[in-house]
């Protein structure tokens, strides 16, 4: 069992804190708002006074605070004590803010690990955590025990940027699996129906159509989009047209699907109308695939 530091003991940083506890480590943490500390020294924390204090306390810290902006704020004020440390942020950011980050970690003779939680406090420590890290390779693997006590640990490369990268890759699919349920619970609203009577079968679909995903990647990766799966672009443009006109005729806005429409139509525009839907990517790229 190794020491081990926590900046930051919001609902996040006091899952991870209590993880490490649980599992028999020597937590050290620190807290801005001191009435947050005393559940975690209850647990068998010990508490800093300040954040120096509890960087000077273990070799690894663990970061987890709302944004870089007090991650910057916090950890400029233990500069002093950051030479040899190990910083393992959690805190979620862009990739650009990680890669300064970790610039500034290492002018300081200490060592960077990016992660990109992929979990809500609650789940901390089960079999539903993951967690992306990125950043310095031997560091990870020095602390890796001590990482999947939160969740399974994937390192995804040396570029700090790379975790939080695929974090809010997954939290786009997050959002789009979010819109599209929202579209469709509406108009089942709007007609009467019931949202929860529906929603087995919403369950169902949204499992079948993530199973297409790998075919998806296989193209993606080519650039190869012609059509495989008989649901070519031309046939999706009509049908989006009706989707987009069935939910104004029901009082639905159809602003989750427009955008999709708009895509869709703009790739027949260009001439890729029987190509599968996966070519519409070729839009999104703003310099170039
Ligand atoms: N909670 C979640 O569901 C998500 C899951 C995925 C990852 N996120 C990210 O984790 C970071 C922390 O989130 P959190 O849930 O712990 O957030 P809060 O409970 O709001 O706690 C925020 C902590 O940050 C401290 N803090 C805020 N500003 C400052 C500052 N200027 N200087 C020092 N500390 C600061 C705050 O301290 P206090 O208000 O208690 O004094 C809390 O410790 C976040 O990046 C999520 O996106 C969570």
């Amino acid at each position: 069992m190794t020491t081990i530091s926590v900046l930051g003991l919001g609902a996040m940083g006091s899952a991870l804190a209590g993880a490490l506890i649980k599992a028999g480590h020597t937590v050290t943490v620190w807290n801005r708002t001191q009435s947050r500390v005393q559940p975690l020294m209850t647990l068998g924390a010990r508490g800093a006074a300040t954040p120096g204090e509890a960087v000077a306390a273990s070799e690894l810290v663990v970061v987890c605070l709302l944004d870089y902006a007090s991650v910057e704020a916090v950890l400029a004020g233990a500069e002093k004590a950051l030479s040899g440390r190990v910083v393992a942020n959690l805190t979620t950011g862009t990739p650009k803010q990680a890669r300064s980050l970790a610039t500034w970690v290492e002018a300081q003779e200490a060592t960077y690990v990016d992660g990109g939680i992929m979990a809500v406090p609650p789940m901390i420590g089960t079999p539903q955590s993951f967690i992306f890290y990125s950043g310095s390779e031997p560091a990870f693997e020095r602390h890796k025990a001590a990482f999947e006590l939160f969740g399974d640990a994937f390192f995804v490369g040396p570029d700090a940027g790379l975790a939080p990268l695929n974090d809010i890759a997954l939290l786009g699919i997050l959002d789009g699996l979010l819109s599209g349920y929202l579209h469709a619970a509406a108009l089942i609203r709007a007609s009467g129906g019931s949202a929860e009577a529906f929603t087995p079968l919403a369950v169902r679909w949204a499992g079948s159509m993530a199973s297409l995903f790998p075919d998806l990647a296989r193209q993606i990766d080519r650039g190869d989009y012609r059509a495989e799966g008989g649901s070519n672009l031309a046939m999706q443009a009509a049908a989006m047209d009706q989707m987009v006109e069935a939910a104004r005729d029901e009082g639905v806005d159809p602003i989750f699907i427009e955008p999709m429409r708009t895509l869709i139509h703009r790739r027949v525009t260009d001439g890729f109308g029987t190509d599968d839907s996966a070519g519409v990517i070729e839009l999104l790229f703003l310099n170039g695939r």
